[in-house]
């Protein structure tokens, strides 16, 4: 399943819009000699294009944005979202293949078919279109974000072969896998860094930031919120953002840029169809007083030139970067031919806020101008990211103090909204879990007893322990009202209809406070989405213009759901959509 590598020459003819323009922009902004040729010439001229559009009539560069002929409206352009549901793995939590209890990727690779089996006609898988590994490079670490070697597997999950296997297997059920990439920093133990704090003249001093070496003091905060990120090692001070076990990388050093273009390009070249960028804002922002537009610029410059070099192997390769930012405007020069989508943080609290009040709270509102705002920033290549939680944070069934209900419209909210919809593992059967990060990551699930061949046991379920006989595999597929039956649903529903798919998002007020209400309209398709959050069945009117489209209920995940004279009534805590 490997694909075929292309030279970098018909990487950027076959997609100058992205390619050549980062590396025209690249060009610019370090006020270097950038790529001529045809390619970058087109390329500079759809950004002097950009600039002057009118971008709510843009097509955008490559076309995407499509004319549609709405009902009484006159041409407008439907910024279609292309989704996939991804499945965020922590593989040595996952499943075991050799009774060790650390799980592992032949263990993952056994178990593909709970999450996709690659049969639309069966209904007992989750039905995901992606998996995001966590690191699965050689790390001291039990949860492997500080890397010792980027071109090999750590021994406890496999090796190498074991990657390709997992990669073919999954192509074949129609799952991609993108793994984290995780290059702000490697380890302190990495052989660069050994290399590096032993002799101030080695070839690898330079790979790293050295206060003593710039002539700068070791002073300051870190801007990932770690204190004073300078760490003594030989009479000198490195900088380590995160951590002083993870020094971070000189990217000013343009042999480390190309090393890690390479790394990337390893992967791509194995088969990997992506890459979740880990601290994706770290890369120069490093001290507090380095946040502001300037050091933004300069990070997203880089991506964009890492983006290149992707490109030239794989110019469909997905990119989501983690730049764990409210702001908007922050996060908009990362869109811009860097990745094709960044976490949405913001969107994941509102949702968790949204269904513990049981109130709307404008989320659609919000999340409509946001993704316009995207688009234009990114040519209309802008896919959202979209979440409940992640390895970083509390799980979402102890966020919401174990209310199954509750769990299950924030489900159902993430499944119906635009965009790529990620689901940490142990999510979809409503797993506990609290920080320590330990305890977020627990062994998943399998069955009640724990007596699963596969079952992990590195470490012991100390928080999600508590629901473990509820709260697993086994149990809740018997169930047909169970968390996990839900999440089978939904993400049935969104590959069946095109609209929830991949459709643009418009919100659409239904004058009742209790419902998130919005439309999700695709090329060929327009749905109406009505979510109850309350505890009591709601209606709403049809009679209004926004929703006045609307006469059919084709999918409802409550009992009871009816139109009767253009109301709908909507039981409690439950889902329908109309077309
Ligand atoms: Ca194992
Ligand atoms: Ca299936
Ligand atoms: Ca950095």
């Amino acid at each position: 399943m490997k694909r075929k590598a292309q030279t970098p020459s018909e990487a950027s003819i076959g997609k100058w819009g992205r390619g050549a323009a980062a590396a025209a922009l690249a060009g610019i902004l370090l006020a270097g000699c950038g790529s001529e040729g045809p390619a970058a010439e087109k390329a500079k001229t759809s950004e002097t294009n950009a600039a002057v559009e009118e971008p709510s009539e843009s097509a955008g560069a490559d076309g995407r944005g499509r004319a549609r002929v709405g009902s009484g409206e006159t041409k407008t352009q439907v910024r279609e979202q292309p989704s996939t549901v991804y499945y965020e793995v922590f593989v040595r939590s996952f499943a075991d293949s050799n009774g060790d209890g650390i799980g592992d990727l032949k263990g993952l690779t056994e178990k593909l078919d709970y999450l996709n089996d690659g049969n639309p006609d069966t209904h007992d898988d989750l039905g995901v279109g992606g998996i995001w590994l966590m690191p699965v490079q050689p790390s001291p670490s039990y949860h492997g974000y500080d890397v010792t070697d980027y071109r090999s597997i750590n021994p406890d999950y496999g090796t190498l072969e074991d990657m390709e296997k997992l990669i073919e297997e999954a192509h074949k059920r129609g799952i991609k896998v993108i793994m984290d990439l995780v290059v702000n920093h490697t380890s302190i133990k990495h052989p660069w860094f050994i290399k590096a704090s032993q002799s101030k003249n080695g070839q690898y001093r330079d790979w790293y930031v050295w206060a003593e070496d710039q002539g700068i003091a070791p002073s300051g905060t870190s801007a990932a919120g770690s204190g004073n990120p300078w760490f003594e090692r030989g009479g000198a001070h490195y900088l380590g953002t995160f951590w002083e076990g993870m020094p971070d990388l000189n990217f000013d050093n343009p042999e480390v840029r190309k090393e890690i273009q390479d790394i990337g390009q390893f992967w791509l070249k194995l088969g990997i169809d992506g890459f979740r960028v880990d601290g994706a804002k770290h890369i120069y922002e490093n001290l507090q007083s380095d946040r502001g537009t300037e050091t933004t610029a300069k990070n997203a410059t880089w991506w964009q030139e890492f983006r290149t070099g992707m490109d030239a192997v794989n110019p469909d390769a997905y990119m989501v970067g983690e730049v764990w930012e409210s702001s908007a405007a922050v996060i908009a020069p990362y869109l811009d031919r860097a990745f094709d989508s960044a976490f949405d943080f913001s969107l994941a609290d509102s949702i968790l806020s949204a269904v513990q009040q049981e109130k709307d709270n404008n989320l659609a509102f919000t999340l409509e101008r946001t993704h316009r705002f995207y688009m234009e920033k990114s040519g209309n290549r802008f896919v959202d990211a979209i979440f409940l939680s992640n390895h970083d944070q509390d799980r979402v069934m102890s966020r919401l103090g174990k209310d199954e209900n509750h769990a299950k419209m924030a489900a159902a909210l993430l499944l119906t909204l635009p965009g790529n919809p990620f689901i940490y593992y142990g999510e979809e059967i409503g797993m506990l879990g609290t920080k320590p990060d330990e305890h977020i990551r627990e062994p998943f699930a399998w069955k009640a007893d724990g007596q699963s061949q596969t079952q992990t046991f590195w470490e012991k379920p100390a928080v999600s322990g508590e629901t473990r006989a509820k709260a697993n595999v086994q149990t809740q597929t018997k169930q047909d009202d169970s968390l996990l039956s839900a999440y089978r649903t939904l993400i049935r529903w969104r590959n069946d209809l095109p609209a929830l798919r991949d459709g643009e998002l418009a919100s659409a007020d239904s004058g009742n406070p209790a419902i998130v209400s919005f439309t999700r309209r695709s090329t060929g398709q327009n749905v109406l989405v009505l979510h109850n959050l309350s505890g009591q069945p709601q209606n709403v009117s049809l009679e209004t213009a926004v929703l006045s489209d609307f006469r059919n209920i084709i999918r409802n995940s409550g009992t009871g759901a009816a139109i009767t004279k253009n109301v709908v009534s909507i039981p409690a805590y439950s889902t329908v959509i109309l077309e």
